[in-house]
C-alpha cells in the first residue's frame, strides 16, 4: 500500500494537472482529492458449476454492461465492440484471438466533441454499434441515439484513434445499421431498422432496411429496400425488430435480427436468400436464440438471449456473440446485458445456436485457437486492482456524458479528482469515474485522502444507473470536523444529495485517509468504512440495491460503481 504524499506535493500535483489556460483559479478553489487505488473483487453463484475444465470457456464472456456485441475477425484476430449509451469514452474494442480471453484495446469515442452526448437522459447517446473491416480500414456504423443519429467511423488501428462521424443521414430514424461487405461482388451493404413506409401498424412495429453503401466515400446511395417487414411470423405482430446483420456462407445470404424488444421477449430470427435483396425466406424453426420457452420459475436464470452476430474462425468454424441478462431476483438484474459466445452449427445450409427449450451454457468448449490470456479479467470471478500507475486511466473507466474541461488525473500513482458542482444527481458530466460492475456478489474498496475537502464538500465511492438512482458512502466536510455518510438516491422524489442511511463522526487529527468499501450480493447491499488505526465498520447494510436494475431504474444500462467528488459550495450535489 502506498503512502499519500504530503498536503504540499499534493497541491502542487494537482495544480499542475489542471493548469490550464482557461481555469487556473477555478483550480486552486475546487476540492481535490487523491484515490491511491480502488479494488474491485467479484463472484457469482454460479460459479461452482460454470468452472471450466481446460478445454472450456465460460460463459458470458465479457461480464457486465457490455450490450449488444459486434465482432469482426481480421485474419487471426478479433475485434468486438459494445454499446455505451450516455458515458464516456464510448464503445470500448477488445481484442481476442482465442474468443475467450478479451482485452480492451481502445473506446472507439474518446475525444469529448466526437459526439454531442448532451446533457440529459442516460440512455442517449450511441446505441448498438456494428464493427467491419475491409482494405486496410475499419469500419464502426452506429446510431448515437437523439444526437444527429446514424454515423460512420473509421481507423486504420481499432485501438484508435477513430475519425470523427459521418453522418449517414439516408438511414433516417432508424437504428442499429450495420455493413456487409460482399466478397463475391465487391459491393457493401448497410442493413438497419426503422419504422416501415406508411408507418406503424402496431406499436413497435419496425422493419429492415438494406441500402448500398460507398464504403470509400462514406456514403449509402441508391434505393432503400425493406427486406423484412415486421419480424419473424408478421401475423403475430412481432415487436421491435432490430440490431439485422447480413453475413454470407456459400451461395447462401443470412439475414439475422432481433426480435421482441430487448426485454424478456428478446429473441434471435434468422433468413436467407439467394440474393443480397432478398426475398428472404425464415428458418422454420425460429427463434434460433432464445429461452423464452424455458419455464420462468427456473434456477439462476438466464434471460433475454438475442442481438446475435455470426462469424467464422479461419478453419470455417462458425460461432456467434449475443447479449444475456442474469437476473438474481424477480427479473431483476445490476450487471446490464452482457456479452455470450456460442458455437453455431449447420444442418441444410441453416444454423443452429442453441436447439429449443435448452438453457444456455455457461461452459462450452473452447474454441479450437491458440490459447491467449488477457491483462484484466473479464468472466468468471476475479479481482482487479487499479493502482493509478503511470499517467492514464485504465481503459475501463468511464464517465456520465462527455466532460467540457479536465477535471482528473492520474499522477504519482494516485487518481486525483478535482470536484465540481455537478453532483451525483445532476444531469451532467459529474466527477465520477465507474468500471462496470461485472457480478451479483462484489466488493469495491478504496483509499482515498480527503485533506483536499472544505466545508460541505463531498467525496467518496458510489454505484449507480443514472442520476436518479445510486448509493454511496462518503466523507462530508463539516464545519468543524467530518463524517462518513451513506446516501441513496431512489428515484427524481428523493433529495438530490440522497436519503441519508447512515452516518459515523470521523475522529479529528492530522489523519485525512480512510478506506471505504461497498459490498453487494444480489440485490442486498452493504457500506463501510475504515479509518486508518482501525478495522471495518458498516455503516449501512441489507440496502435494497434493485435500483440499480434497468427493471427499476429504467433505460439499458448497467450499474457502475467508482470514485467521486463534488463540491459543496452551489449546494447542487
Ligand atoms: C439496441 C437494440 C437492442 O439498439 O437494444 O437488444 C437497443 N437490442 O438493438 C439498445 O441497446
Amino acid at each position: 500500500m502506498k503512502l499519500f504524499p504530503s498536503l504540499l506535493v499534493l497541491t502542487a500535483l494537482v495544480l499542475t494537472a489542471f493548469a490550464t489556460p482557461s481555469a487556473p483559479a477555478q483550480a486552486q478553489q475546487a476540492p481535490s482529492v487523491a484515490f491511491d487505488w480502488l479494488e474491485y473483487s467479484g463472484s457469482d453463484p454460479t460459479d461452482e458449476f460454470s468452472t471450466p475444465s481446460p478445454d472450456e470457456y465460460r460463459n458470458p464472456i465479457i461480464q457486465g454492461f457490455y450490450p449488444d456485441p459486434s465482432i469482426v475477425r481480421v485474419g487471426a484476430d478479433y475485434y468486438l465492440t459494445n454499446s455505451t449509451f450516455g458515458y464516456f469514452p464510448g464503445l470500448p474494442v477488445f481484442h481476442s484471438r482465442d474468443l475467450v480471453s478479451w482485452t480492451q484495446i481502445g473506446n472507439a469515442i474518446d475525444r469529448p466533441d466526437q459526439l454531442k452526448l448532451g446533457r440529459g437522459d442516460m440512455t442517449k447517446g450511441p446505441f448498438a454499434p456494428a464493427i467491419q473491416h475491409r482494405d486496410d480500414l475499419f469500419y464502426i456504423v452506429n446510431t448515437c441515439f437523439k444526437c444527429e443519429w446514424n454515423f460512420v467511423i473509421t481507423a486504420k488501428d481499432p485501438a484508435g484513434p477513430w475519425s470523427d462521424p459521418v453522418w449517414l443521414p439516408d438511414l433516417g430514424g432508424g437504428i442499429d445499421p450495420s455493413i456487409f461487405f460482399d466478397e463475391d461482388t465487391g459491393r457493401a451493404w448497410i442493413v438497419n431498422n426503422d419504422i416501415p413506409p406508411g408507418g406503424e401498424r402496431y406499436s413497435g412495429h419496425r422493419a429492415i432496411f438494406l441500402q448500398e453503401f460507398d464504403a470509400k466515400g462514406l456514403k449509402t446511395f441508391g434505393p432503400r429496400t425493406v427486406i423484412l417487414d415486421a419480424g419473424f411470423k408478421p401475423e403475430e405482430k412481432p415487436g421491435y425488430v432490430e440490431g439485422p446483420h447480413i453475413f454470407k456462407r456459400g451461395d447462401w445470404y443470412y439475414l439475422t435480427a432481433a426480435q421482441g424488444g430487448t426485454g424478456d421477449g428478446h429473441r434471435q430470427v434468422i433468413l436467407r436468400s439467394r440474393k443480397v435483396i432478398g426475398p428472404y425466406e425464415p428458418k422454420a424453426d425460429n427463434p434460433v436464440l432464445t429461452q423464452m420457452d424455458l419455464p420462468d420459475r427456473r434456477l439462476l436464470p438466464v434471460t433475454s438471449l438475442g442481438h446475435a452476430d455470426f462469424f467464422s474462425t479461419p478453419k470455417g468454424d462458425w460461432y456467434a456473440v449475443f447479449l444475456g441478462v442474469r437476473p438474481y431476483k424477480q427479473g431483476n438484474f445490476n450487471t446490464g446485458r452482457e456479452t455470450f459466445l456460442l458455437p453455431v452449427t449447420w444442418k441444410d445450409d441453416w444454423p443452429e445456436i442453441l436447439p429449443a427449450r435448452t438453457v444456455v451454457p455457461l461452459r462450452a468448449k473452447r474454441p479450437d485457437l491458440p490459447k491467449g490470456s488477457a491483462p484484466v479479467p473479464t468472466s468468471g470471478p476475479f479481482t482487479v486492482r487499479d493502482e493509478f500507475d503511470g499517467t492514464k486511466l485504465p481503459l475501463h473507466y468511464m464517465m456520465r456524458r462527455a466532460p467540457a474541461e479536465r477535471w482528473f488525473s492520474v499522477s504519482g500513482g494516485k487518481l486525483v479528482i478535482r470536484g465540481r458542482t455537478e453532483g451525483l444527481s445532476t444531469e451532467g458530466n459529474p466527477s465520477f469515474l465507474a468500471r462496470r460492475l461485472q457480478h451479483q456478489q462484489m466488493s469495491t474498496t478504496t483509499l482515498m485522502d480527503y485533506s483536499g475537502l472544505r466545508r460541505g464538500d463531498v467525496a467518496g465511492l458510489a454505484i449507480g444507473q443514472n442520476e436518479k438512482f445510486w448509493m454511496s458512502v462518503q466523507v462530508e466536510r463539516t464545519g468543524n470536523g467530518a463524517r462518513v455518510t451513506v446516501r441513496r438516491r431512489a428515484g427524481a422524489t428523493d433529495p438530490a444529495e440522497g436519503a441519508l442511511l447512515g452516518s459515523a463522526p470521523l475522529r479529528a487529527g492530522p489523519a485525512r485517509s480512510i478506506r471505504l468499501r461497498i459490498d453487494g450480493s444480489g440485490p442486498d447491499y452493504s457500506f463501510l468504512f475504515a479509518e486508518p488505526t482501525g478495522g471495518w465498520r458498516i455503516l449501512a447494510e441489507k440496502v435494497d440495491g434493485t435500483i440499480l436494475s434497468s427493471t427499476v431504474a429504467g433505460g439499458f444500462q448497467g450499474a457502475v460503481v467508482g470514485p467521486f467528488v463534488t463540491d459543496g459550495d452551489a449546494g447542487k450535489r
